[in-house]
């Protein structure tokens, strides 16, 4: 029997009770266990695989979106699922970007934006647990919307990108280039968030000119 059916006859089963207070309690009760916990955003989860050599594919085609995330509980059951971003075959990317907006330079939201990146080195110690780590702390701190407003407002979205070569790149990307002060302010809470010893750069998405370096 399904959880929330079992609820139900839960319910149906204590009709008969006279107890009015008792009753109240367990219909609370019964309620609070059936509840979910949205979260302030709705996300998207994309995934792009790079298309076969002779395919007439563009780069936009090989988007696809997997699932829309918007209460914890349907975070935890996306994610329990999905492979870690160690695990991801190459010339593939992940990316969770807030509803309405694409990953990609085109959608209005990016057309001014920019993109903090994390370089990581395949050959370097701990790379798979690195990797992850980073992965699943900002998406962790996007979701639950840890940053201050004016730091949410800003961020669109971030990418996991597995290469052939020999780096793995995780990008966060951002509104507004322009935005200067929100974009230091984020460069170094990522930077914090994830103890990531390394520079992190970041490069606006219309030339992929480099901004900053943190
Ligand atoms: P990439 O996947 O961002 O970088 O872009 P990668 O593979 O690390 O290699 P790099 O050396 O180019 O940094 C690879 C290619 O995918 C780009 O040159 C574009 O042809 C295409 N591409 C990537 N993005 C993010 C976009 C996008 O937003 N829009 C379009 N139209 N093409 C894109």
């Amino acid at each position: 029997m399904e959880p929330k059916d079992r609820l139900m006859a839960e319910t149906e089963n204590n009709n008969n009770d006279d107890d009015d207070v008792k009753n109240e309690q367990r219909f609370l009760s019964i309620k609070s266990r059936l509840s979910l916990h949205p979260l302030e955003h709705c996300w998207v989860f994309w995934h792009y695989r790079r298309a076969r050599r002779r395919s007439t594919k563009k780069w936009m085609d090989c988007q696809r979106t997997l699932v829309e995330i918007d209460t914890i509980e349907s975070f935890w059951m996306f994610f329990a699922k999905q492979r870690s971003p160690s695990m991801v075959r190459i010339n593939q990317d992940y990316a969770l970007f807030k509803k309405g907006i694409k990953p990609m330079w085109e959608d209005p939201a990016n057309m001014n934006g920019g993109q903090w990146i994390f370089i990581l080195q395949k050959s370097q110690d701990n790379y798979d647990s690195v990797i992850n780590e980073i992965w699943y702390k900002i998406i962790m701190a996007m979701l639950g919307s840890i940053f201050k407003p004016e730091i949410m407002d800003q961020i669109c979205g971030i990418v996991f990108s597995m290469r052939i070569s020999c780096f793995t790149k995780i990008s966060i990307w951002v509104n507004d280039y322009r935005a200067i002060k929100q974009i230091l302010i984020l460069g170094n809470e990522l930077k914090r968030l994830t103890k990531f010893n390394d520079c992190i750069v970041f490069r606006r998405n219309d030339n992929m000119q480099t901004k900053f370096i943190l």
